[in-house]
């Protein structure tokens, strides 16, 4: 019963909320059985000052409600389908405008020192979250690749499995899912590669194995389920820019000034929550970012 339960864990092919019942149960009983650490304990993590101290969601809201299209656009098919992500083995390759080029292994990632990130996460559809993230800053990797003088920019890729991906038969976007950050940005503190979610392995409709997360940008941003980073000299293209360059910009600050053409970016709903409240420039987090856009037109470089 107890391999079960394992087995059940690794293939996440039950209900997060049954997987984290059953843990408790499973790590309250069986204390010192051979198996691997990051499969059955909880995530090894200290906190941060960067941590908001606002409520988080709960983990149902975090884990029912998602964006990714890969698995369907409908906000409860990630939830539905995602299991079907094989996330074991995983390698992240790391190439480009670098000096030590290398592929990542899960386990390794998993090894990095773990913090966690208590964040709000705005979508540019108008809704808002407060997620506790485990991860670590995204600087932590890139200094062991040495990124060269010419690195200017970096760009991540989903990993693109149509076997595994309902969603991506449609093609809703050009597959994979690409995004991109300036390197200042990449390199910026607040800017995390997350691996768990609410002390444990991320979930797969969270992005599991591994998702970026920059919380002063919107959503869309934080791209899930990353098999490449490439560091290169030129902005990248990115997956909604591509899709629609007049609403989704490269930068894509979250900033209640600007509008998308569809609708305001003044308010927002925090799920959960029943009125609205306003949307802040850069999600709060202005005060530790703002100085990277300095000299910049945020309308024209939205
Ligand atoms: N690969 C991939 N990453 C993605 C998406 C996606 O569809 N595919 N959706 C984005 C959007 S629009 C948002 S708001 C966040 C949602 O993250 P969450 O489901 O963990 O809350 O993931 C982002 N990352
Ligand atoms: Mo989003």
């Amino acid at each position: 019963m107890l391999i079960k339960t394992l087995t059940d864990r690794l293939s996440a092919d039950i209900t997060p909320q049954a997987v984290y019942l059953n843990r408790r149960q499973f790590m309250a009983g069986s204390a010192g059985l051979l198996l691997p650490v990051s499969a059955i304990a909880a995530l090894p993590a200290t906190k941060s000052p960067l941590s908001t101290s606002e409520k988080p969601n709960s983990r149902d809201d975090i884990t029912s409600y998602n964006n990714y299209y890969e698995f369907g656009t409908g906000k409860e098919e990630p939830a539905l389908y995602a299991r079907r992500l094989k996330t074991r083995p995983w390698t992240v390759t790391v190439d480009g405008e670098v000096t030590k080029a290398r592929s990542f292994d899960i386990d390794s990632l998993l090894k990095m020192k773990l913090q966690e990130r208590i964040y709000r996460l705005r979508c540019v559809e108008g809704w808002s979250m407060v997620i506790p993230w485990i991860g670590f800053p995204l600087a932590d990797l890139l200094k062991q690749v040495q990124p060269t003088s010419r690195a200017k920019y970096v760009a991540f890729e989903t990993a693109l499995r149509p076997g595994e991906m309902p969603g991506v038969a449609r093609r809703v976007l050009d597959w994979p899912y690409r995004e991109g950050l300036r390197i200042d940005e990449a390199m910026h503190p607040l800017t995390i590669l997350a691996v768990g979610l609410y002390g444990e392995l991320l979930p797969n409709q969270n992005g599991a194995p591994v998702r970026l997360v920059v919380p002063w940008k919107y959503g869309f941003k934080s791209i899930k389920s990353i098999s490449r980073i490439h560091l290169l000299e030129k902005q990248p293209p990115t997956s909604w820019n591509m899709a629609a360059p007049n609403e989704y910009g490269f930068y894509s600050n979250v900033n209640p000034a600007v509008d998308h053409p569809r609708w305001s970016q003044a308010t927002e709903r925090r799920i959960g929550e029943f009125f609205k409240r306003k949307t802040l420039p850069f999600n709060g987090y202005g005060e530790q970012v703002a100085a990277m856009y300095r000299g910049m037109d945020l309308r024209r470089n939205f």
